[in-house]
């Protein structure tokens, strides 16, 4: 019997802030701007917020390089905006979860700008230095945002690792002094009142002190699971956090999982194991990574794609809880990279949306995507703001790859796809600002925005209403067992969701035709779909419809 809690049973929406609505006229989406519309997020019916980094940044990897952790930024609109928000939300019943970036700080932090300074500094430890040879990196890891993971500190005469960016050096989680600091930040947000926790990439504290070599040809995705994640004390030190912070508060935690898999994954979340709550592994979001990683895609395999949700379940059933998301503000925009976002964006983003209410696990809706937001395709580079983008472009560069082919997978994968601003409406700027937005907007706002989107009954928007109001409201789609019921069709996904309580049949054509299907169970009535008519034994294309036995 699974444990009933408000999480599992809530949905919940990601902001990215800076570019979500900015109230103050500067370009840059800020907190004033989320509180402005909280009405809106309420009309969706979503429960909770996840809003990534608003603390004090250079922002260098925007926000997840956070050089303050007890600070809100300035450019946010700092610890008013935030205290109002927070009051805000909790008067309309809505949950706040905070990114809570730990695995690295920015170099621009206090404690690296000490720690760089001497060996004997008390924060040196903070962090993780090896190699006394200028000329000779201590091994041959590459950055998640390519070149050496290792930057050499003239000062101290050795290098510092960085997983990510330069700006980003790693903390030392083996030193329980930092272990201790991450707490009280804990102690600090949770002590304020926020409900919960997303853990940016948490699988990766732990590192394997060796530092061995990876073989040269081995694949970007197996090096992040064998090499940097679930080190050799990543769950003593989650239990750690749990026991001494977490435990105390009754909060919601999801950990960010690179390199999590089936095996792992079970570990991280399980109830008794008391680590977190959920993770968001990335099986289904590297599934078109290639030999080369993600700029070097390969056409997805679809049958891949819903075997990954039912062995994600069946992991889970027993003992722990899935997260259900698609997209987030790292990948594509979710039609144009499972749907359909030419002819058939309005009726593929509606089943993508039937697609998160239906699976067990809570929902994860990242902005935008409720409107059916867009991929972009700018033509130069210099469109691109994302410092994964422009490091991959570079390295592409150097390598002598053809750039137009380079360009194409920008177009596919660039990160800055899901980060173009939010838009409200047709006006200049897209409602999201009256100046020039930090980035460039998606030119198709005139006719994809949220004021068009809300007068129109047939809209995306307003049937992600209606099938968040349907889950929340059916017991069976949150807690009922889930099982596939046609895991080789080549075009439909097809599982039946069930419990002592009720049964559902939920059904996607995810394809640009129609697809001969009846349903199999008469006793089951057709309930919510995304068309206006059903053909009994044809689906369209694109097709979704939810039945049940009432
Ligand atoms: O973005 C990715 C693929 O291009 C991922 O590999 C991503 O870097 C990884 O999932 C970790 O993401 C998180 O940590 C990063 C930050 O840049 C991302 O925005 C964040 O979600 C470093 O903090």
């Amino acid at each position: 019997m699974i444990e009933r809690k408000w999480w599992k049973e809530g949905v919940v929406y990601q902001i990215y802030p800076r570019s979500f609505k900015d109230s103050t006229g500067n370009g840059v989406g800020d907190i004033e701007g989320i509180i402005q519309k909280l009405d809106y997020l309420q009309s969706l019916g979503i429960t909770m917020i996840w809003l990534c980094p608003i603390y004090e940044s250079p922002n260098h990897d925007n926000g997840y390089d956070i050089s303050d952790y007890r600070k809100i930024s300035d450019e946010f609109g700092g610890s008013t905006s935030f205290d109002r928000l927070l009051e805000a939300m909790h008067q309309r019943g809505l949950k706040l979860i905070m990114d809570l970036v730990v695995n690295h700080s920015s170099d621009e932090h206090h404690w690296f700008k000490e720690a760089k300074k001497s060996k004997d500094n008390p924060y040196h430890d903070y962090y993780i230095w090896r190699g006394d040879n200028q000329n000779q990196s201590p091994n041959n890891w590459q950055s998640f945002f390519n070149g050496s993971v290792w930057k050499w500190n003239d000062t101290t005469e050795e290098y510092f690792l960085h997983l990510f960016t330069h700006k980003q050096p790693d903390l030392n989680w083996e030193n329980p002094k930092l272990r201790q600091e991450v707490y009280d930040i804990i102690e600090f947000w949770l002590d304020k009142g926020i409900d919960g926790l997303r853990m940016d990439v948490i699988s990766l504290i732990s590192k394997r002190l060796e530092f061995s070599d990876v073989p040269n040809d081995m694949p970007f995705i197996d090096v992040m699971e064998q090499v940097y994640a679930n080190g050799p004390r990543v769950h003593e030190f989650l239990k750690e956090m749990n026991d001494k912070i977490l435990s105390k508060f009754d909060v919601v935690t999801v950990g960010e999982g690179p390199g999590v898999n089936l095996e792992h994954g079970p570990r991280y979340v399980s109830a008794t194991e008391k680590e977190l709550n959920m993770v968001f592994h990335f099986d289904h979001l590297t599934i078109d990574y290639g030999l080369e990683g993600k700029y070097d895609p390969v056409p997805m395999c679809f049958i891949r794609f819903k075997s990954i949700f039912s062995q994600w379940d069946k992991a889970l059933a027993n003992n722990g809880w899935n997260s259900i998301f698609l997209g987030n503000h790292d990948f594509s925009r979710i039609v144009s990279r499972f749907g359909n976002d030419g002819i058939y964006r309005l009726e593929s983003s509606k089943l993508l949306v039937t697609l998160l209410m239906t699976l067990r696990g809570t929902p994860y809706i990242y902005q935008g995507d409720e409107i059916g937001m867009t991929n972009v395709s700018h033509e130069s580079i210099s469109d691109y703001d994302d410092v994964e983008t422009q490091n991959a472009w570079r390295a592409a560069e150097d390598k002598g790859k053809d750039m137009n082919k380079f360009m194409k997978a920008v177009h596919w994968q660039s990160r800055d796809n899901a980060r173009t601003p939010m838009q409200w409406d047709d006006t200049e700027y897209a409602g999201f600002s009256s100046a020039k937005p930090w980035i460039p907007l998606n030119e198709n706002y005139t006719s994809i925005n949220v004021a068009a989107a809300d007068v129109d009954q047939n809209s995306i928007l307003n049937y992600y209403r209606r099938v968040i109001a349907y889950r929340k409201a059916n017991h069976t789609l949150i807690y009922g067992y889930f099982e596939d019921i046609n895991p080789e069709h080549q075009q439909i996904f097809c599982y039946r969701r069930w419990d002592t309580y009720g049964e559902f049949l939920i059904v996607h054509n995810f394809s640009d035709h129609a697809v001969d299907w009846e349903n199999p169970d008469k006793t089951l009535t057709f309930q919510i779909g995304n068309y206006d008519k059903q053909n009994k034994s044809k689906l369209a294309p694109w097709e979704s419809r939810i039945f049940c036995k009432v």
